[in-house]
């Protein structure tokens, strides 16, 4: 069951009124079991405390309304002040962070068109050089789109590969770099070492940090514990299409101090959407 039938389920069965008190259980695990991390549904439902610490009792449309605020003023303050599109320095440099299978690779292909359709002109680096297959798959995105990819063979050195690109951009004067980089690596060590060898040479204006929504906010957490440590700028969340219960984003835009930028929201090309609160709220509230 998704948040949103959840929600509509909560008012079955009295009088279009409830306790504020029992409203709060209720919540309590509505939201826990929509995977709103506990220390996420522990602040919705002290906010709506303290909102309506005045009242016993409140009307079903206003306590829908309430917690659809709070959910709101938890998005918004997850917006990006910066607008990629419009970029201050040229080439724009963007990499791109995150654990296997978050979307990396699927994101800079989507965010490419993008950039590409507003007239802007893209190189891409092929850094991941560690899984098989990897390079094959930027290359084919980038024939897809008619953008070129700078790549090298499989185990090559990433940084050189990125640092190729922004050369390659700077010649020519073109518009941004993105940098694909690998997920994971023989440890976790590794992985961290080489991003900051990447960070260290190609100095990115921005790096974006890709999350599945898919995953509990704990296991991202944790899955990207070693990568918080290289710092990035933005967080990409995607895979919010097969995301049914629809709460792991509340607690992202909650714990994560850095903006989201982008949401993936299906397997096309064109499902990377720029970050938006009202979709998401539209989505668990209809
Ligand atoms: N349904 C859906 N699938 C997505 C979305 N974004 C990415 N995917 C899929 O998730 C899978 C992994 O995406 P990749 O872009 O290869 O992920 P990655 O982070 O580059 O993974 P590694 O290269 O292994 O580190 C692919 O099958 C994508 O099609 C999304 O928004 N919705
Ligand atoms: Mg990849």
């Amino acid at each position: 069951m998704t948040l949103k039938d959840r929600i509509s389920n909560l008012f079955r069965g009295n009088k279009g009124e409830i306790e504020i008190g029992k409203f709060k259980d209720e919540y309590f695990e509505i939201l826990l079991e929509s995977d709103v991390s506990f220390e996420t549904v522990e602040y919705i439902l002290e906010t709506f405390e303290k909102k309506h610490s005045k009242e016993k009792r409140l009307k079903r449309e206003e306590a829908v309304e309430s917690l659809k605020e709070i959910l709101r003023e938890i998005l918004v303050k997850a917006r990006p002040g910066r607008d990629i599109f419009n970029p201050e320095k040229k080439p724009l440099i963007i990499m791109f962070l995150g654990i296997n299978g978050t979307g990396k690779t699927t994101t800079i292909a989507r965010l490419a068109y993008l950039m590409k359709k507003n007239g802007k002109t893209v190189v891409i680096a092929a850094s991941d050089t560690f899984r098989a297959g990897a390079i094959e798959q930027i290359r084919y995105h980038g024939e897809d789109l008619g953008i070129r990819v700078i790549y090298q063979e499989m185990g090559a050195d990433p940084s050189a590969i990125a640092y190729d690109a922004i050369e390659h951009a700077r010649a020519r004067n073109m518009d941004y770099v993105l940098i694909d980089t690998a997920g994971r690596m023989q440890t976790n060590k590794n992985l961290m070492d080489e991003m900051r060898k990447i960070k260290r040479v190609s100095k990115p204006d921005m790096t974006f940090l890709t999350v599945d929504a898919m995953a509990a906010t704990d296991a991202i957490e944790q899955a990207t514990t070693f990568l918080r440590d290289i710092k990035f700028d933005g967080i990409v969340v995607n895979k919010l299409d097969t995301d049914v219960r629809g709460g792991s984003i509340f607690s992202i835009a909650h714990k994560f101090k850095e903006p989201i930028y982008f949401l993936g929201v299906g397997q096309k090309l064109e499902d990377l959407i720029p970050y938006d609160p009202e979709f998401i709220l539209k989505k668990v509230f209809g």
